[in-house]
């Protein structure tokens, strides 16, 4: 028998039928005037996305009543979006994880059972001392996204491992960083360095701000569109903000780099970058203009279909406003495989264009210089994550999650345990569930640390239940950012049920491992209050205002003429890269064309929604109620060849045999033929997410055709291609 199989969390304590959003929102009694009763506030930092907003949670006789932006914060403009406003329902929801849960087998069958902390915690502890005992604690990996991974990285460093990975890497903006980094020497950061709000021309490839809800990010955008700036978008789709731009750009899908190629080609043959920028600070401009020579706009309009005049004249809009033009980085840049030299012919752009660190194009981050904890040093790591899978990805950088999961299978493989926080694999790697399933198979431990039911749960030996980030104290928000500053996520509920806040966990399992030198605080607040009174605040303080802003000491921008020492070998900006020619890559980026679509199948879009991030919201009450489900975007030619209409059900099929969910059909011509276009997130299998289980469809499963980025391990995601699935009444 299989040591672990997968368990659907269906069959978890007995799932109770589909209710009503009302009807989960237990507890919350409607009031008749809201803010009558007894109201008090507490700051937080909204935990809905990985975007970090301050805001203040409003109490009304000691029940949730309303979440609002902290107007002091100027990352995001003192304003809440959409999701964030949704915070109330991550609190409410009846789905939460409630106690600890520990794989047991019964009859032959296994499932979960709810248990005691004090057993789930010993018995991840006693496997981490058996795993550092026989193998080495490097062996023992961390897979994580948010926030509150810090705790558990801590714990682990602690502990004697630096293994870990993020999908915030190789699925999300890995190549973007990469690309950017061997170009400037320095990432495009997060939040985005970009100096939108003063930007005369912006150059939107793919992003599609304004579905992507990056909070403070729209608000620069919109700030700029009232500024009459030209907004150029380059998408196949008619997006948000195409419908916004001056000039839309619908681009054959995958042909992107031949159109940046061919822009660079119009800057240079008409003179039009900056000289002096490029002489002063970058290598390789000989050899960059004798690469992009023959990347005409005429050859390039046969890749992309659009057409030459419109390519010179973008170039040339872009050219007039320069330096104060943005060619936006794009943050989900993981499309086609050859994602970072994407990320670097932009990068490329850019420094013709003399953007960088220039104003109205990127500005310099800057974060305030908070002391860590006095705390002991810890333990030199034997090896580092990248020794799991040796010699691949030369410039990866950090760990590579489709590559740890690999080297986590098999009875020989080289990972030994998890510990995974705040990430749904199965949903978030395409192509992964077999692979965890054996994973899971031969690890000899899987610890979850979630707030919900998750699909990654159904891999665990132990679920460990956070409580959400409204019941507990985190790390203060320290971003590299145009204004520095802190912000304060703090408990404004004790946590519901039996849920405990991660660094409570983490402490936990620090002191069963021996590691209490690491812990010293009883309580979270001691810690950040030491923190904070070396910087002339105080919990205290922070208690109150939730956000302090600090003055600049770096300019936002390099002045004129000023000599700077990039981060790269050459010190300089390297439009060619020799660091990539060393290692056996094209040292200038090189146009391929994408796979052509199958007779039959339509190439499979996909993005975001504004109401909900990725599938972590679906189930959260208040978000459900805004959008219940995805569409399929599908052109009106497609839908009459296939006789669907709009508002019909249909599913997919992927060329890897996968058969979707039903998904609801959206015909519109913001698609074109050749593709079809869904947000990601739906289609949950697990049906302890009472509202979100079996509605919609996930992309994740449907791709079929991923294209591994051979610089840095990202996972491709644009590749593959869907057909309808006929059904019978
Ligand atoms: N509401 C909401 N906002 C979010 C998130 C969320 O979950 N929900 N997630 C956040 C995160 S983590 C990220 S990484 C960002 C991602 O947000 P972005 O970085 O904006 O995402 P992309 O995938 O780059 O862009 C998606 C767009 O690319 C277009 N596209 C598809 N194929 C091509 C092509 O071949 N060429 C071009 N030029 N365009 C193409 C699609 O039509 C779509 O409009 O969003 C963030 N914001
Ligand atoms: N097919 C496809 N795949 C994608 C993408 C796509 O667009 N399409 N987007 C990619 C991108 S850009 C990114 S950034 C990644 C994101 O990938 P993930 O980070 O895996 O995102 P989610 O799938 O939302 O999973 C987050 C999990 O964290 C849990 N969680 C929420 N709050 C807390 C908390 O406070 N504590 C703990 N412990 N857990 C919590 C949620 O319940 C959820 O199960 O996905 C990538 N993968
Ligand atoms: S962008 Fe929206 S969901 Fe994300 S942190 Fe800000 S308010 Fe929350
Ligand atoms: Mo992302």
């Amino acid at each position: 028998m299989k040591r672990r199989e997968f368990i659907k969390v269906s069959s978890l304590l007995g799932a109770g039928a589909a209710a009503s959003p009302a009807l989960l929102l237990g507890g919350c009694a409607a009031k008749p005037l809201p803010g009558t009763g007894t109201v008090s506030t507490t700051p937080t930092i909204c935990d809905m996305c990985f975007w970090k907003c301050a805001g203040n949670v409003y109490k009304e006789d000691g029940e949730i009543w309303k979440i609002t932006g902290n107007p002091d914060d100027l990352h995001s403009g003192g304003r809440l979006c959409t999701r964030g406003t949704g915070g109330p329902g991550a609190y409410l929801d009846r789905d939460r994880l409630k106690r600890p849960l520990m794989r047991v087998t019964i009859d032959g069958k296994q499932t979960f059972r709810e248990t005691s902390w004090d057993v789930a915690l010993d018995f991840i502890a006693d496997k981490m001392k058996s795993i550092a005992a026989t193998a080495g604690p490097e062996r023992m990996l961390m897979l994580n996204h948010g926030a509150g991974s810090s705790h558990f990285r801590h714990l682990l460093r602690a502990y004697g491992s630096d293994s870990h990975a993020e999908p915030a890497f190789a699925q999300c903006r890995g190549p973007r960083d990469v690309g950017f980094r061997l170009t400037f020497g320095a990432s495009a950061s997060s939040p985005e360095r970009t100096d939108m709000a003063n930007a005369r021309c912006i150059v939107l490839i793919g992003s599609h701000i304004g579905e992507n809800l990056h909070n403070g990010q729209v608000q620069t955008l919109a700030e700029a569109l009232n500024n009459d700036v030209t907004l150029i978008t380059v998408d196949p789709r008619f997006s948000v903000p195409a419908g916004k731009s001056k000039y839309w750009l619908p681009i054959k899908p995958g042909t992107d780099m031949a159109l940046l190629l061919a822009w660079m080609n119009v800057l240079i043959t008409e003179d039009m970058y900056d000289k002096d920028y490029v002489e002063r600070y970058t290598v390789g401009f000989d050899q960059l203009a004798r690469h992009v020579r023959d990347y005409t706009p005429e050859w390039v309009y046969l890749e992309t279909g659009i057409k030459p005049d419109v390519i010179r004249q973008t170039a040339r809009e872009m050219a007039q406003a320069a330096p104060a033009t943005v060619v936006h980085p794009g943050r989900h840049a993981v499309w086609y495989g050859d994602d970072t030299q994407r990320s670097r012919a932009i990068a490329m752009l850019n420094a013709l264009l003399g953007s960088w660190n220039r104003k109205g194009g990127f500005y310099v981050p800057e974060k305030v210089s908070l002391p860590n904890y006095p705390l002991p040093d810890y333990p030199k790591p034997k090896a580092r994550t990248a020794d799991a899978y040796p010699g691949k990805w030369p410039f990866a950088g950090q760990g590579v999650t489709n590559g740890v999961i690999e080297a986590s299978v098999g009875d020989d493989a080289y990972f030994k345990g998890w510990l995974v926080y705040g990430t749904n694999l199965p949903q978030t790697v395409p192509g992964i569930a077999q692979q965890l399933e054996a994973a899971a198979n031969s690890l000899e431990l899987v610890a979850v640390v979630e707030t919900m039911p998750s699909e990654m749960t159904g891999y665990a030996d132990v679920i460990l239940p956070e409580c959400t980030f409204l019941e507990r104290y985190d790390d203060l928000r320290n971003s590299g950012e145009r204004h520095p500053s802190l912000a304060l996520r703090m408990p404004a509920f004790e946590p519901k049920y039996d849920s405990k806040p991660g660094w409570w966990i983490a402490k936990q399992l620090g002191k069963r491992l021996g590691l209490e030198a690491y812990f010293p605080w009883n309580d979270y607040a001691e810690k950040l209050d030491w923190q904070l009174k070396q910087v002339g605040s105080s919990l205290e303080e922070m208690q109150k205002i939730g956000v302090k802003n600090f003055p600049r000491k770096t300019p936002l921008y390099f002045r004129d003429g000023e000599r700077v020492r990039f981060r790269t070998p050459s010190r300089k900006i390297e439009l060619y890269s020799k660091q990539l020619a060393d290692k056996g890559f094209e040292p200038m980026p090189v146009y391929t064309p994408p796979d052509p679509v199958p007779e039959g199948f339509y190439r499979l879009n996909y993005g975001r929604m504004p109401a909900h991030t990725f599938g972590k919201t679906v189930n959260n009450p208040l978000l459900f109620q805004l959008s219940p489900e995805n569409q399929v975007w599908v052109n009106p030619l497609v839908a009459n060849e296939w006789s669907l209409k709009n508002g019909d059900y249909v599913r997919l099929g992927g060329t890897n045999g996968v058969v979707s969910n039903k998904v609801r059909v959206r015909v519109t011509e913001r698609i074109g033929p050749d593709s079809v276009f869904m947000a990601h997130g739906f289609g949950h299998k697990s049906k302890r997410l009472r509202l979100a289980a079996g509605v919609g469809a996930d992309d994740t499963e449907l791709m079929g055709n991923v294209k591994v980025d051979p610089i840095m391990g990202g996972t491709g995601l644009r590749a593959s291609f869907v057909t309808f699935v006929r059904e019978r009444a």
